[in-house]
């Protein structure tokens, strides 16, 4: 079925979780919906309160604007707009846009009839975020514990939030959120590059089918995932690089407060390498 015939089809009422028709069309391609128009609501403000803040600094070199979260001493208080305050307004925007944008595509896979994998994807990537600016902030009792946001600043806030702990390479979560990043990167160019090969097999030939994609993976390593399944585990491998990233800051000064390396202290501490006290 053409692209355009299978959309008239599948464009259908219904499916709103709020607002009923009121919000129900389309513009050009794109679903609007309660959540699309919210979306745009969030996504212009906390735009415009960062080109406020820029505009207050006078900082309009775009590798360099910076907003910053408030003092450590303001705790979980508000703080004034030009002292972190914007920060804060900022981060309930972005919250604002980032659930909009999930629920949007909830309401889109309602309408389709499709599961919710999506949003679900979605919504661990807004979980690693939100650990960062809400959960461990909270957990530390103070904004201040947020990250900045700004393109040079909160690279140098990840460089100083990993030294405080020494060596973060030795934090065991972040060990387990590396490679899981990897290990996504592994799959994907695994799973790019056999669709490609198989529909590119060169000259004038014909696209070869996806039983020569499973062939290839049984003769080269002697199992194949199967095209269905290789989806399964790159959503498997991406949702833990969300989820281990989250916890492996989340971790670090809530319940770790030294340096990593001297975590591994427990390998040593075990009670079987024959010490005497
Ligand atoms: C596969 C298969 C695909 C694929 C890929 C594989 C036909 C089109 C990439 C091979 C993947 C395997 C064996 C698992 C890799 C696991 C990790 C953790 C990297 O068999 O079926 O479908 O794209």
């Amino acid at each position: 079925m053409a692209m355009l015939s299978f959309e008239k089809k599948y464009r259908v009422r219904g499916g709103t979780l709020i607002g009923g028709d009121l919000f129900d069309f389309w513009v050009g391609p794109f679903y609007v919906g309660f959540f699309g128009v919210t979306t745009i609501f969030f996504a212009a403000l906390g735009t415009l309160m960062i080109l406020w803040g820029a505009a207050l600094q006078g900082e309009w070199n775009p590798w360099l604007i910076n907003i910053a979260p408030p003092d450590l001493s303001y705790g979980l208080g508000m703080a004034p707009l030009e002292y972190g305050g914007l920060w804060q307004i900022i981060t309930i925007c972005a919250h604002g846009a980032f659930i909009s944008w999930a629920l949007r595509e909830v309401e889109i896979s309602k309408k389709l009839g499709i599961g919710y994998h999506v949003p679900i994807a979605f919504g661990v990537a807004i979980f690693a975020y939100t650990t960062l600016v809400v959960f461990r902030p909270m957990l530390m009792g103070a904004w201040g514990h947020g990250f900045p946001y700004g393109i040079w600043s909160h690279l140098d806030w990840v460089s100083n939030t990993g030294y405080q702990y020494l060596h973060f390479h030795y934090n065991p979560a972040h060990m387990l959120a590396v490679t899981f990043f990897f290990t996504t990167t592994l799959a994907l160019a695994l799973h790019g590059a056999l669709v490609l090969s198989a529909a590119n097999p060169g000259g004038d030939r014909e696209a070869k089918t996806p039983d020569h994609e499973d062939t290839f993976f049984r003769d080269f390593i002697g199992y194949s995932v199967g095209t269905l399944g290789i989806h399964r585990v790159g959503l498997l491998l991406a949702l833990n690089a969300g989820f281990w990233s989250a916890v492996c800051i989340v971790i670090s000064g809530p319940f770790w407060t030294k340096g990593w390396p001297e975590w591994w202290n427990w390998w040593l501490e075990l009670p079987i390498w024959g010490h005497v006290g």
